[in-house]
């Protein structure tokens, strides 16, 4: 559409079109935002992923399916200050309140400021009078205020991929107020559910004396006003649901039922993080094993899971703990043909997950907190209609809120977890189909592209 302006994305990785389909490694932001784009003309600006000796501010672009990227180089410093340092080891935690892992080194907050104004510098050349600027996730928090101070006039929006912390566990971050100050020189802050919006406005009002208007949405402080509101992101339904017909999908599926023939598969398909409860999952699954003994032969539970983050310790650390977890398991519950636990270290294509969705009776999504979980919509969206799988969803995702029909569990109980297993394998198909019929509706209709014009609107509407 021509008279609609042009979009500038910004976040810390670009999905380069090259990389595409295979989502493994990039998670739920990177596949979002390339759906988003496709409908805008514009940029998308992030970093290459590619470390150099020193950062020479040289900018790399291409286009392909119509999408244009944008990328910059960042040095050994600059990627361990304020990638690995305080974006994964101190927001990250924080925000999906893991005060035990959270670090707070002075150093790593300046690298992360020192980046943020390099991405200022390297973006705003390509911004345009009337463009929207759209910023992304918890990497790029003080990039709206890096930007007008550099006099930058255009409506720029924000969205927050991750929850946000209840005000008690956020007031720990040192310089937490200057951290929201510079968030409100966003016109937009979208967050992902009702209860990540409730928790940041309670903060601006108790702590920084903000005037919030719950009816309005609005935060005033020091005479600007910012939107803030959530936007719950979807997936992208028309490009996934027509994956099942693909020959990858199909295949995938028949792959997978014929390695488990008789038994009842039950999939987890996570990136490699602590906040995605995947050693609670196990205990849980430990469990129901313990309880039920002779059901071992009914049930086998894929994990598939890519590392992710590896130079971050805890994430080492979480790779080992969910190895030793599925040995034990196995090496309890083994039998010479039949073994309860597959553990698979990588990515695959949507394609493929697809497959292995509709293959599984049962979708296990129990992060411990998780901003949405675009993984609980795609097991949905890849089931038959006919025979619908039954998903066991933790209350902490952020997809809970929109999934109430789904099984709504507490994963840090393993009793829990293990008594919803049982409630799943012996779910009549009547009650199977209601509940999948309900949970279909929602994620059909809103989708990743119902997200971005949301946005987007309110972004074009703040004047
Ligand atoms: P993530 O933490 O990455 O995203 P999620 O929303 O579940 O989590 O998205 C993961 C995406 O990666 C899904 O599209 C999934 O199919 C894909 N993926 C995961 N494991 C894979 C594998 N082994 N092989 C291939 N693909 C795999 C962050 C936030 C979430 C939020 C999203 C989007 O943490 O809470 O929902 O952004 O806002």
């Amino acid at each position: 559409m021509s008279d609609q302006p042009r979009l500038v994305v910004i976040s810390n990785r670009v999905a380069v079109p090259k990389a595409r389909g295979v989502a493994g490694a990039q998670g739920g932001l990177a596949g979002a935002l390339n759906a988003a784009l496709k409908k805008y003309t514009g940029v998308w600006f992030g970093w290459s992923g590619e470390e150099v000796d020193e950062h020479t501010g040289e900018i790399s672009t291409q286009t392909t399916d119509g999408v244009t990227t944008a990328t910059m180089d960042l040095s050994a410093r600059d990627i361990d200050e304020y990638y690995n340092g305080y974006a994964n080891s101190t927001l990250w935690p924080l925000f999906h309140y893991r005060l035990d892992l959270a670090e707070y080194e002075r150093e790593t907050g300046k690298g992360y400021e020192r980046v943020n104004e390099l991405f200022a510098e390297a973006a705003a050349p390509l911004i345009n009078d009337g463009d929207l600027v759209w910023v992304h996730d918890y990497h790029l928090i003080p990039l709206g205020e890096r930007l007008r101070a550099r006099g930058l006039k255009n409506r720029i929006g924000f969205f927050l991929h991750i929850p946000w912390p209840a005000a008690r566990l956020f007031v720990s971050l040192p310089y937490h107020e200057r951290l929201v100050h510079t968030l409100l020189h966003y016109d937009v802050v979208g967050f992902q559910t009702a209860e990540w919006l409730d928790s940041f406005l309670h903060y601006c009002r108790t702590e920084l004396g903000a005037e919030v208007d719950d009816e309005a949405g609005t935060v005033t402080l020091d005479g600007r006003t910012t939107l803030a509101r959530a936007y719950p992101i979807g997936i992208d339904w028309d490009h996934f649901s027509a994956l099942g017909a693909t020959a990858e999908a199909q295949k995938a599926e028949k792959r997978l039922l014929s390695s488990t023939r008789h038994r009842t598969a039950m999939i987890g398909v996570d990136r490699l993080d602590y906040s995605k409860g995947l050693p609670e999952r196990l205990d849980g699954i430990g469990r129901f094993f313990d309880q039920h003994p002779e059901r071992v032969r009914d049930l086998v539970f894929i994990q598939i899971a890519p590392p992710s983050r590896e130079d971050v310790d805890s994430y080492q650390q979480i790779r080992a703990e969910l190895e030793q977890k599925t040995g034990q398991i196995n090496g309890a519950r083994s039998e010479v043909d039949a073994v309860p636990v597959r553990y698979v270290n990588r990515g695959y294509s949507h394609g493929e997950l697809f497959g292995f969705f509709r293959a599984a009776k049962i979708g296990l999504v129990t992060p411990l907190r998780d901003g949405m979980n675009l993984v609980a919509k795609e097991y949905i969206a890849a089931q038959d209609p006919d025979d619908p799988g039954v998903l066991i969803l933790s209350r902490f995702a952020g997809a809970a809120a929109q999934l109430p029909d789904a099984l709504l569990v507490n994963p840090h109980s393993p009793d829990d977890l293990a008594h919803a297993i049982g409630k799943a394998l012996d779910m009549p198909l009547a009650e199977r189909k209601e509940r999948w019929e309900k949970l279909v509706v929602t994620v059909r209709d809103d989708n990743v592209q119902d997200w971005t014009a949301n946005f987007l609107r309110d972004l074009a509407a703040q004047v």
